[in-house]
């Protein structure tokens, strides 16, 4: 334990202060929005002089720094997390009920910073916090979106997209760092220049509009270490307020130009996760927090560093997937027009400042840029990717001499555009994948002409996710629990999770881990009454699908097999059958018509069999509105099978089947991703895992072959159900799901029907649910099996995917912060 950060009566007074200053109200008139802020001020507080310290410690001890570039952060709440990790959480719930306040009401006045779509953004904040908490010195670097995912309404089984302001009420935990602005600079054209002193040319970028990124600072807590770490996101404003001064120049014009070219690029997140979205708008987007963030970054390391081409000795920028791809361009030309090096000296630093991690192999997510749209708003970075491309294609061609088929595969720039993994590839000293299958794929299939030119880059880095937010705060319970066990350590070491094992045959702590599954299934029961309506029965099976709605994803399977279950109830009213609750949330990307439909499907479902009084409430069905981090923790708590279902070789690991392991939900799933691992460390027995493997799917995408039209024309049952999407079982207007039924078919003789093997997986998915079944009826067997779940998850932590990535590619030094209190005290 560290020492006491707060003195119970020096937060009370602190809280009242604040809400007297801030508010002009006695602590009894406050709102709980008002308690919040207040509370929230006085954390900061706290933080900030941690902050100050690591600061300091930081500067004396000179780390070398990585700074983790990403579109996304998706953090979810800060209060909560932070107090828990400055060892707080308790000391300060004890004095705020002393002022009558309930701590997890101040904590759903949180709004949740939802600066991310999905598994991409969630990992890059898993990833802070384990930096912090391990202690190495790390920027995240992103976009301030005045409006992040949407929030999602279900309006007639429909989902409704709504603006997610979150800033509305002002969010206590930033900083607004106006002294570190930046400018960044679009469009123009480069006038070449030819230097006598020199004898070199010189590219001078002119005619841009410029927009100016002011940085804010939101701290990262580590856990009971001192370390305050920064998630810096950048805001853009116009360079002149706009005013009086270019008016009367004439340049009104200009002035709003600029004023809207700032406002447009940090307004939005644009909401698709694992798809390219090709908006000239994104490309700003991307340009202006890598520009700005490798700016400051720069300015840092000059402040207390004169040898510029010694910057890799300090810094490493890691690119979250290819959208930071440009900062290989921007390292070039700022190292080149603005540091003088030459091309050969810059490119001996920037291949040793940049790694990528790629973290799909779904066609449609890889990002390509017109070369149109691109050299027009970034005239001097294009040009300077064309020079990359060029040199790589005289090595291709001296590695392959003759061979056109390799420049076709891997030339930077081919049929008029900029492949983005292509670039990232090429100038990173490091590629991984994010999961073993994963990476094998990337190495075999996808990227299998880089791996055979550069096999060295190639590394895989096994995802993991924060204990601490997925079980310390989401599942307090059973944390406590776990730690009366087997003591603490667990929360800085998931290895010693591991410890839990000997309990596995011990009846009394099967119970008790079982009756906690259960508190947490009624607290998620009374949220679904609260939020849908629904009444559910905690005693039975909750059976849980939450993640992006996406095809691959297949809640399709998972919806279709619910519809196969109300059948085989009406058809065999005496049949055995265990209650089940199947709980679905999702979000559906705005314009993604078909997922969209897949969400109507499952509310329609749901209303058809949650009012069928025949089946005697055996099957509930459950749409959760609005799934986000803060609901999310509350739900992988409660779940008791995880349903991890992509066609295999699509999803290219998976988180959330981490946090459900964590919390004791065994895994119902396919051979894909990170399942992979989390059978081989859980064992097959504790698992559920059904359908193709991903050589058989590959093999069939690379051969044709696969004929769902013969399951649907052999296999009664099936078809029945896909007949009932079109009969008017679900919604009186028989043409309502039509596009999903002709999807899985052959009917407009389109050659990629069922494109992700739904019929191809059905009858092995309702075999394996059958053993899930089977299995949680025999109570000791599932008990044990859920134990074994949380106890075998030890290697998912992200503290150890940071070490490794710390171990393998960026080479940090590990900090130790003192409290300057302390500090003065010794
Ligand atoms: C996810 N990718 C992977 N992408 O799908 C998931 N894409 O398997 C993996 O566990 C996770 O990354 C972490 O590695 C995404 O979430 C996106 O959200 C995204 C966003 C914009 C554009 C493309």
């Amino acid at each position: 334990m560290i020492d006491k950060q707060f003195d119970k009566e020096t937060f009370k007074k602190s809280v009242k202060d604040n809400v007297k200053f801030l508010y002009r109200r006695k602590l009894e008139e406050a709102t709980q929005e008002q308690l919040f802020q207040a509370v929230s001020y006085t954390v900061k507080d706290v933080i900030i002089d941690n902050w100050l310290d690591t600061q300091n410690a930081y500067e004396a001890q000179d780390p070398k720094i990585v700074y983790y570039m990403s579109m996304e952060f998706l953090m979810g709440r800060a209060l909560g997390n932070n107090l828990l990790n400055l060892g707080a959480y308790g000391e300060v719930k004890e004095a705020l009920e002393e002022l009558g306040i309930d701590i997890n009401a101040l904590e759903d006045q949180e709004p949740d910073p939802a600066l991310g779509n999905g598994g991409l953004g969630r990992l890059a904040a898993c990833f802070l916090d384990s930096l912090a908490t391990l202690g190495y010195s790390a920027y995240g670097c992103g976009i301030r979106y005045r409006y992040g995912m949407f929030k999602q309404e279900i309006r007639d089984g429909y989902q409704v997209e709504v603006p997610d302001a979150w800033l509305e009420e002002g969010y206590p935990f930033e900083l607004r760092r106006p002294e570190y602005a930046k400018e960044v600079h679009f469009g123009g054209y480069v006038r070449v220049e030819y230097d006598q002193a020199t004898g070199q040319n010189k590219f001078i970028h002119e005619g841009y509009q410029a927009v100016k990124a002011i940085p804010y600072d939101m701290p990262i807590v580590g856990y009971e270490n001192n370390v305050v770490n920064t998630l810096r996101i950048w805001d853009a404003a116009a360079i002149e307020e706009f005013g009086f001064d270019s008016f009367d120049k004439g340049d009104y014009k200009k002035a709003v130009e600029q004023e809207n070219l700032a406002k447009d690029i940090v307004n939005v997140l644009y909401p698709n996760d694992n798809k390219m979205s090709g908006k000239e708008l994104r490309l700003k987007q991307q340009y202006f927090f890598v520009s700005a963030s490798i700016q400051a970054a720069i300015e840092k390391y000059k402040k207390t560093h004169d040898d510029i081409k010694k910057l890799h000795e300090k810094v490493v920028f890691q690119m979250n997937d290819t959208h930071p791809t440009m900062a290989v361009a921007e390292l070039m030309r700022i190292l080149m027009d603005q540091e003088g090096l030459g091309w050969d000296d810059a490119w001996a630093v920037t291949t040793k400042c940049v790694a990528y991690t790629n973290h799909t192999i779904m066609a449609e997510a890889l990002e390509k840029w017109p070369i149109e749209l691109f050299s027009r708003l970034l005239p001097r970075v294009y040009q300077i990717i064309e020079e990359i491309n060029r040199r790589f294609i005289i090595e291709v061609q001296n590695k392959y001499p003759g061979n056109y088929e390799k420049i076709k595969k891997m030339a930077i720039i081919y049929d008029g555009q900029v492949k983005m993994a292509h670039l990232a590839i090429v100038a990173g000293f490091s590629v991984n994948g994010v999961a073993r299958l994963h990476t094998e794929i990337l190495k075999n299939q996808e990227l299998k002409d880089f791996y055979e030119m550069m096999p060295e880059k190639f590394n895989n880095k096994t995802n993991g996710i924060t204990q601490r937010r997925f079980l310390l705060h989401g599942n307090q319970n059973l944390a406590a629990w776990i730690t009366d066990h087997i003591g603490p350590d667990w929360i800085t070491d998931l290895s010693q999770i591991g410890k839990l094992k000997v309990y596995a045959d011990d009846e009394k702590a099967l119970q008790e881990f079982m009756n906690i599954k259960f508190q947490n299934k009624q607290r998620l029961a009374k949220y679904i009454l609260e939020h849908n309506g629904v009444e559910v029965d905690p005693h039975s099976i909750f059976d849980v699908q939450v993640k992006r709605l996406h095809e691959y994803k297949r809640q399709l399977l998972n919806i279709l097999h619910v519809i196969y279950l109300y059948n085989q109830i009406k058809l065999h009213p005496e049949m055995e059958f265990y209650p089940r609750t199947f709980i679905f949330g999702a979000k559906a990307s705005a314009a993604y018509e078909r997922a969209k439909k897949i969400i109507k499907l499952i509310n329609c479902v749901a209303d058809v069999v949650n009012n069928d009084p025949s089946i005697n409430g055996k099957i509930k069905v459950v749409f959760i509105e609005n799934y986000r981090v803060s609901n999310a923790e509350m739900i992988f708590a409660a779940a008791d099978v995880s349903e991890q279902i992509s066609t295999a070789s699509k999803e290219a690991s998976g988180t959330g089947n981490m946090k459900f392991m964590l919390n004791g939900a065994p895994t119902l799933g396919t051979m894909d991703g990170a399942n992979v691992e989390i059978v081989e460390e859980v064992g097959q027995e504790n698992a559920f895992i059904f359908g193709m493997s991903a050589d058989q799917i590959i093999n069939y995408e690379n051969h044709g072959g696969y004929d769902p039209d013969f399951i649907y024309n052999t296999d009664a049952e099936i078809r029945q159900v896909l007949m009932q999407l079109i009969n008017g079982t679900f919604s009186s207007d028989t043409e309502l799901f039509r596009d999903i039924y002709d999807s899985l078919l052959n009917t407009k003789n389109c050659s990629r029907a069922d494109q992700y093997f739904i019929l191809g997986d059905f009858r092995s998915y309702a075999e394996a649910q059958k053993r899930v079944e089977a299995a949680y009826k025999d109570e000791k067997k599932w008990a044990k099996m859920a134990l074994l779940n949380t106890a075998c998850s030890g290697k998912f932590s992200s503290d150890r995917t940071i070490q490794e990535y710390v171990d393998d590619i960026w080479h940090l030094d590990k900090v130790t912060v003192t409290k300057s209190s302390e500090a003065a005290e010794k």
